[in-house]
């Protein structure tokens, strides 16, 4: 554990880790039952098309998130573009900009106009006070993000879209697992959409899932992810391919059987790290409503720049030295990245909790990509730190730029390029 100054690496010490610290590493799993399946499937001869092992998991994950449809898909953002094609939403969508980009690119891909609406500052989710302001005869939909997996404002949402006739549905990529007043997110909106990929507490490599408890709008996407077929073998839609293959799901099946141990292991880690940061000044671990079940995947920093005496900048500048490579979810914000910086007009959406937050957040390794003492050692870097924090400043000031990290290069280069 460093504890003085010159211990630091960037005052010439040997890193805290020896090999690189990221946010996320992939579960895997008991490898033993996915090598079983992966040769049940290969004996089947049955690698794609609505399998087996596709239908098992879209059954069991129907099951456990207590909705009437789980569909697989290829991955997070084709279901994204599915799902919105399917409910039918055209014109303008009204989106969050702090959220990954693959949200707001599923809108513009479908030739969509997102229209950026601001998040609330304690649960970084759209602001329901500020979305109807946004609607305009020609929005026709909203995309609400459970962002960290904490499940945005269901019921005010729901209730916008109704008073409005707008079609609601939820990227729900984060929040597999976790409840919204008790309920397990997948059952909201007209559809909710998860993606499983890899770096997902639970994951099919690259995977993603739609829910809905709405039968026709189910039966549209199982059409629509296949090319526009209908059982009967006739085209009756306009379709895609985005089907999940037999492999993939039987990383899914077999990841299942983990579940409460993964969530259970990403909670130790989390409350390792509020313990050691807890009461640090200008340092806000992100939290959930209290009661409610989640998957801990994320671990989220709010970094205060003047009680902190760091910037978050400085501060992930301090952890890449330590080969922690902490990420900087979700900066510059959607619409400071390209196209749709380009596309602003003289004037840009008013989203002052967003540029707030973009330059405040801080993802730290989380979940399977840290083991036994990591979250304590990256804690105590973190407090060390701000604790000095004007020489560590000054000695960021005075040196060389480092090698150039994706997230350090960001730093230097014109916001909306990188990171989001
Ligand atoms: N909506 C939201 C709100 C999302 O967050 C996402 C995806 C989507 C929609 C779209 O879903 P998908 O189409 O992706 O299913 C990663 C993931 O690729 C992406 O799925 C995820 N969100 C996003 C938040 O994170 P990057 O650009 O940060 O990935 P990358 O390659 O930098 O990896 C992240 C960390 O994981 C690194 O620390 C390295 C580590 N890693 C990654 C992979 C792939 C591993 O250790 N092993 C691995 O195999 O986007």
């Amino acid at each position: 554990m460093k504890t003085c100054l010159s211990e630091l690496a960037m005052f010439g010490s040997q890193p805290a880790f020896a090999a690189p610290l990221y946010v996320g590493r992939p579960h895997t799993g008991q490898r033993e039952r996915l090598f079983e399946r992966i040769s049940e499937v290969l004996d089947r001869r049955w690698l794609s098309n609505n399998g087996p092992a596709v239908t098992e998991l879209e059954a069991r994950l129907a099951q456990r998130l207590g909705v009437r449809h789980c569909l697989m898909m290829c991955n997070g953002t084709i279901a994204l573009e599915v799902a919105l094609r399917a409910t039918g939403i055209t014109g303008e969508v009204i989106v969050p900009s702090l959220t990954f980009v693959a949200t707001v690119h599923a809108v513009s891909w479908l030739g969509l106009t997102p229209v950026f609406c601001d998040v609330d500052p304690e649960t970084h989710n759209l602001d329901p006070r500020r979305v109807e302001a946004l609607i305009s005869p020609r929005t026709t939909g909203i995309i609400g993000v459970h962002l960290w997996g904490r499940p945005c404002a269901v019921e005010a949402l729901a209730g916008i879209a109704e008073r409005h006739r707008l079609s609601l549905i939820f990227d729900a990529a984060h929040a597999l697992g976790c409840t919204w007043r008790g309920q397990q997110i997948g059952r909201f909106g007209r559809a909710e959409v998860f993606s499983l990929h890899a770096t997902k507490f639970f994951h099919t490599v690259e995977g993603g899932a739609i829910t809905t408890n709405d039968d026709a709008l189910a039966n549209r996407i199982r059409m629509m992810r296949n090319f526009g077929f209908a059982e009967s073998g006739d085209v009756v839609e306009h379709g895609t391919n985005a089907k999940m293959n037999e492999f993939s799901a039987a990383m899914g099946l077999t990841l299942l059987e983990a579940w409460d141990s993964l969530i259970e292991h990403n909670r130790q880690q989390f409350e390792r790290y509020q313990t050691a940061l807890g009461g640090l000044a200008g340092v806000r671990l992100v939290e959930h409503e209290p009661g409610e079940e989640r998957n801990y995947q994320y671990v989220v920093l709010e970094i205060d720049p003047i009680q902190a005496g760091l910037t978050r900048d400085e501060l992930l500048a301090v952890l890449e030295s330590e080969n922690i490579f902490a990420r900087r979810y979700f900066y510059p914000g959607c619409h400071r990245a390209q196209p749709y910086l380009a596309r602003q007009s003289s004037a840009p959406p008013e989203l002052p909790v967003t540029e707030q937050l973009v330059e405040r957040v801080l993802c730290l390794p989380a979940g399977a990509a840290i083991g036994a003492g990591d979250a304590q050692r990256v804690s105590a870097i973190i407090r060390l730190a701000l604790s000095q924090a004007s020489a560590v400043r000054q000695r960021l000031a005075e040196r060389a730029p480092v090698g150039a990290t994706r997230a350090r290069a960001a730093v230097s280069l014109a916001p909306g390029l990188v990171d989001v």
